[in-house]
């Protein structure tokens, strides 16, 4: 039997404060987070959303390393950055806030001595690498060297540009530091441990016996990790950015980032229920109370942290309630490509809403329409202009625009009185009806995509029954029935405006200002009188517009500007080929030559026939350049050729005397060459 619970405390997981957010972030975590959270408000029920940045961590370190500022600098920025684009996207959380807050340091280092007094954690001596010029032990990911499998370049925990084997940093041949380029030295260094191997009983019991409604991504990730012996984790870092470990003699260590992060949810909810006791009551309300659901937001690479070893910190800690589900998403692609911060392969939050100003809810639409709930999925930009142009607009904002434009036009605005039903309005009652109880026992199992999905056939049914019985044609005969028509119309938009409240926030907000909507809930939802009989509505105004191509081509052009720099920071010159003898060297003739003439050759679209001027008798040359240049840029320009290259013929007659020496770019882009200064044509380069 499933338990019923009073209370529901969401947590999404807490962005890493080392860079912006992305579409990648939105789509996997806070908007079907937010959905869910908007959703049970509507529902009047009592919840919970705790957000926040994590701050702590090597990838905060690393980028402060690499911008010559202190780590404290780089989340201050990005916290900032991250919470306006949350806000921004009408990401409702009652608390965003942040790891490195008083109240969190204390929260996490007052759990962690719990742990630490009560034995619950092991001591572990290892060893590890120390780079003695920096006085400071490394982390996996600081030490470089090579791969002893494939012999690529490789970092200390995983061989990424190679045979992606996961590795220890002992193994790598000829290990460096990262930071400094120095051959690191082994050092023993003690930390605390967490001994998953002995609730590892437990948490199969707990999951694989009592959570087989999880979905299967996050199910099967369990059972994976609990079908394999579980080894005790370090809960300490040999680090200095982070919490200090609160324990004598542990000097230049702090908590794990992953130890202190998920507490950040906890200490969060401390710190919004301190401040408004009257509001939210006690922390451990949302947190001990076993009436209290909780459930984690998260991305697919977070789930063995959230499903086994914060849940196991709770367990060991005592008091806490267990997640009741952890619904994790897949990852989102970018045009066919993984989203990447470090390739600024990704659209950033806060720059879409500079390039497509107020159209949040359209982002927020698309990324649902294609959550990655079951899979990896793709974004991208015509789908983004597509789904905007033929559903937003053509079905949802065309409907509710009919609706409220007709009832400007026959009845000044005021909603008319419905009169007696034909048997197509009540079907098309019974069909709107259902979508209520649809939507719920979706939204009810995480099926955001199929959930909104649902709340467009809401849409669609009004269109079409605005299609069928064309009220327009009516006006002039039968006014009442045009009244009949338009209220129910106009009630359908009052519950579009109901069921896409946790979908599209923006865009409901906009609707109920134009139908004058006072109150709405969830119960609402399939009801035929949300709007009274000569209630005035407000203005109609158009609920989403149309993008066009050039806002799109523009974002296309911008990921193509991108992935070109992207091969130009990676190119890597060809090797050298073999030596050749100066007597080899001297054998090739190679002249300047002014450009006389230049043209396309007929149906040959890669070539262009020249006419130099060689100091000699002038000479035609053939090149296959024409991609790459307009015949005009080249004509008076002096080239450089080999002017003794044995004549070569094309399938076309054409007969090339010579060859035109230019350079092939990173991307295959040619670039002819020329001289810094003119000479005579017939010059010999020596
Ligand atoms: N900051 C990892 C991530 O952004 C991490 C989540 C913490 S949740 C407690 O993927
Ligand atoms: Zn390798």
């Amino acid at each position: 039997m499933e338990k019923k619970f009073k209370r529901t405390t969401v947590t999404s997981a807490l962005p890493y404060a080392n860079g912006p957010v992305h579409i990648g972030h939105l789509a996997g975590v806070y908007v079907p987070a937010d959905i869910y959270v908007r959703y049970l408000r509507l529902k009047d029920e009592e919840v919970l959303f705790v957000g926040g940045s994590d701050e702590h961590g090597v990838p905060v370190t690393q980028r402060a390393r690499k911008e010559g500022i202190t780590p404290q600098d780089v989340v201050d920025r990005y916290h900032n950055i991250i919470k306006e684009s949350f806000k921004e996207f009408g990401i409702s959380f009652d608390v965003y806030s942040r790891t490195t807050s008083e109240e969190h340091h204390k929260f996490a280092s007052d759990f962690f001595r719990k742990l630490y007094d009560e034995g619950k954690l092991v001591e572990q001596s290892t060893m590890q690498f120390y780079d003695e010029k920096t006085g400071k032990f490394l982390t996996d990911r600081d030490v470089v060297g090579e791969c002893p499998y494939c012999h690529k370049q490789a970092y200390g925990n995983q061989c990424e540009e190679g045979c992606g084997r996961a590795l220890e940093p002992t193994e790598l041949i000829n290990p460096r530091s990262k930071e400094t380029g120095e051959t690191p030295v082994l050092r023993e260094t003690k930390n605390w441990y967490l001994p998953l191997n002995e609730y590892q009983q437990w948490l199969k019991e707990w999951i694989l016996e009592g959570h087989k409604e999880w979905r299967p991504n996050v199910y099967g990730q369990c059972k994976s990790w609990l079908d394999m012996d579980l080894q005790p984790r370090a809960m300490t870092r040999d680090l200095d950015w982070g919490i200090p470990v609160p324990v004598e003699g542990a000097n230049g260590k702090v908590l794990y980032v992953w130890f202190d992060a998920p507490i950040g949810y906890i200490s969060n909810t401390k710190e919004l229920c301190d401040n408004e006791p009257e509001r939210w009551g006690s922390w451990e309300k949302w947190w001990q109370d076993e009436d209290t659901r909780l459930l984690h937001f998260i991305g697919k690479d977070n789930i063995v942290f959230h499903c086994i070893i914060f849940p196991t910190m709770m367990k060991a800690h005592g008091g806490y309630v267990m997640p009741d589900n952890v619904p994790s998403n897949e990852f989102l692609n970018l045009e066919d490509d993984k989203i990447s911060t470090s390739r600024n392969w990704a659209v950033w939050l806060h720059e879409y809403l500079v390039d497509f100003p107020g159209k949040q809810d359209v982002l927020r639409y698309v990324l649902t329409a294609n959550a990655p709930e079951t899979k990896d999925n793709n974004f991208t930009w015509r789908d983004f202009q597509a789904r905007n142009n033929n559903e937003l607009v053509a079905v949802y904002g065309n409907f509710v625009n009919r609706a409220l434009v007709l009832t400007h036009k026959y009845f000044d605005g005021k909603v008319p009185a419905c009169g007696e039903l034909t048997d197509y309005d009540k079907a098309t009652i019974a069909e709107f009806m259902d979508v209520k109880a649809e939507v719920e026992k979706l939204l009810d199992t995480f099926k955001f995509r199929e959930a909104q999905k649902e709340a467009m056939n809401l849409a669609r049914i009004g269109n079409k029954y605005l299609a069928d019985t064309e009220p327009w044609k009516l006006a002039k005969t039968d006014m009442e029935r045009v009244g009949t028509i338009l209220n129910l119309s106009l009630q359908l938009a009052a519950n579009l405006a109901i069921a896409f409240e946790p979908f599209l926030p923006f865009s409901s907000e906009k609707l109920r200002g134009m139908l004058g909507m006072e109150t709405f809930e969830w119960n609402q939802l399939g009801s035929t009188d949300l709007l009274a009989a000569d209630h005035q509505l407000g203005k109609a105004e158009l609920l989403f517009e149309k993008i066009e191509d050039s806002a799109i081509d523009a974002q296309m052009q911008r990921l193509e500007d991108i992935k070109k720099a992207n091969e130009a920071a990676n190119y890597k010159a060809e090797p050298v080929k073999p030596l050749v003898s100066f007597e080899d060297w001297e054998k090739l003739d190679i002249r300047v030559g002014t450009v006389l003439e230049c043209e396309r050759v007929p149906k040959m679209k890669k070539l262009l026939k020249f006419k130099i001027a060689d100091g000699l008798a002038d000479r035609t040359i053939v090149s296959g350049i024409a991609e790459h240049y307009a015949p005009e840029e080249l004509v008076g320009k002096q080239v450089l050729f080999i002017a003794n290259f044995a004549p070569r013929q094309f399938k076309n007659g054409l007969v090339s005397e010579g060859m035109i020496l230019s350079a092939e770019n990173f991307d295959g882009s040619l670039a002819v060459t020329s001289l810094l200064r003119e000479v005579k044509p017939g010059s010999q380069v020596v």
